[in-house]
């Protein structure tokens, strides 16, 4: 299996996590995706390759281009005030206030951000730009043929919609490339996110829609980030109705009921009959991650790999999360190679 990668992701290096009351080191942190490389390489998983340049057309197709702006701009407007920090919202439009965007770049922070654990700092947009581009060369060899393909993003993207970044995610990696799959061919794709987190952010961009099935496993809302959407009852609104499921799961919940919510998704898929399925992977349902409360094993990343395989569907496995560094090239290589059987 190919995976596309590109050193670009270590332009994503904030220094300060809100967490617990405190600015810790981000958990979303440049060695993971070194990390996962080094485990590719040390597989033999198969080659690695550059992503192309396929600019921001494809982005705008799924953010809208004041959003894009915003990000490019942010880090340099925030710089401009002199705060000693990274950029930080403080305030936001919560129930029953005004929807202007404000000029003052706190208020823009505050409008266009879902969580305040992402800080913003020099080199966010352009390795956001370059992990967008890792996807959609992802889905470019899927397209040309290969059966499985990685794209090793980071940042992650899924919790990130039209004009919204948080969750340590600015551009929707999985949506940019699911819809770059239909914009190339493909009449129906479905995106299946088993990272721990819910996808609200795939979720909210598909939701009206019926060329994209999207299934997502994840903690419980009410007890995990990200808090506000991922509930059972978001069935999908309009011609979308029926094309959005949740598996919201229990703290502590483990592998065979994990396995048996992932087998009913991959039966929907099945039903939905897609020309290609995008894995939004991220690994920390393992049972030592840091921030979640699943109990995968990493030998469980190898057996729903080969579950994913079943479908014998062209597959773009898409990284999102995964915050235990020493198993995380682990877990992520045994779900490809669990995929791939070899
Ligand atoms: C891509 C991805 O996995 N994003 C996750 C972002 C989660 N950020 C907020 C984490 C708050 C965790 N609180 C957990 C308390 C555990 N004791
Ligand atoms: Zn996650």
């Amino acid at each position: 299996m190919k995976t596309i990668f590109t050193e670009k992701h270590k332009l994503r290096n904030a220094k300060t996590e809100l967490y617990g009351g405190q600015l810790v080191e981000p958990f979303e942190r440049p060695s993971r995706a070194e990390f996962i490389i080094e485990r590719v390489r040390q597989a033999g998983l198969g080659a690695i390759v550059d992503p192309q340049d396929f600019g921001l057309d494809p982005v705008y197709k799924i953010h809208n281009t004041h959003y894009v702006d915003f990000l490019q701009v942010a880090w340099d407007h925030w710089k401009a005030e002199n705060f000693a920090g990274e950029a930080i919202p403080t305030t936001w439009p919560a129930r029953r206030m005004s929807d202007r965007v404000p000029e003052f770049i706190e208020g823009r922070l505050g409008y266009y951000s879902m969580a305040v654990e992402t800080s913003i700092s020099d080199g966010t947009w352009e390795a956001a730009y370059w992990s967008a581009q890792v996807a959609l060369t992802g889905a470019a060899e899927v397209q040309g043929g290969e059966k499985g393909v990685f794209a090793l993003c980071r940042p992650p993207g899924h919790h990130s919609a039209l004009d919204m970044y948080g969750g340590y995610c600015f551009l929707n990696n999985a949506a940019i490339a699911a819809q770059s799959l239909l914009d190339n061919g493909a009449k129906r794709v479905a995106v299946v996110d088993v990272d721990f987190h819910h996808g609200n952010g795939t979720q909210d961009i598909f939701y009206e829609r019926n060329d994209v099935l999207f299934a997502s496993l994840h903690g419980d809302p009410s007890h995990a980030f990200p808090h506000f959407l991922g509930y059972s009852e978001e069935k999908g609104e309009g011609d979308g109705a029926g094309f959005n499921i949740n598996y919201p799961m229990k703290p502590g919940t483990r592998f065979e009921e994990w396995r048996a919510a992932l087998a009913d998704a991959l039966d929907n898929v099945r039903h939905f009959a897609p020309d290609a399925l995008v894995i939004s992977l991220g690994v920390d349902t393992f049972e030592n991650d840091p921030i979640s409360f699943f109990k995968l094993k990493s030998e469980d990343f190898l057996t729903y790999g080969a579950d994913i395989a079943q479908l014998q569907l062209p597959t773009l496995f898409v990284m999102e999360g995964g915050y235990d560094i020493d198993e995380i090239g682990i877990n992520t290589v045994n779900v490809l190679q669990g995929f791939t059987g070899e």
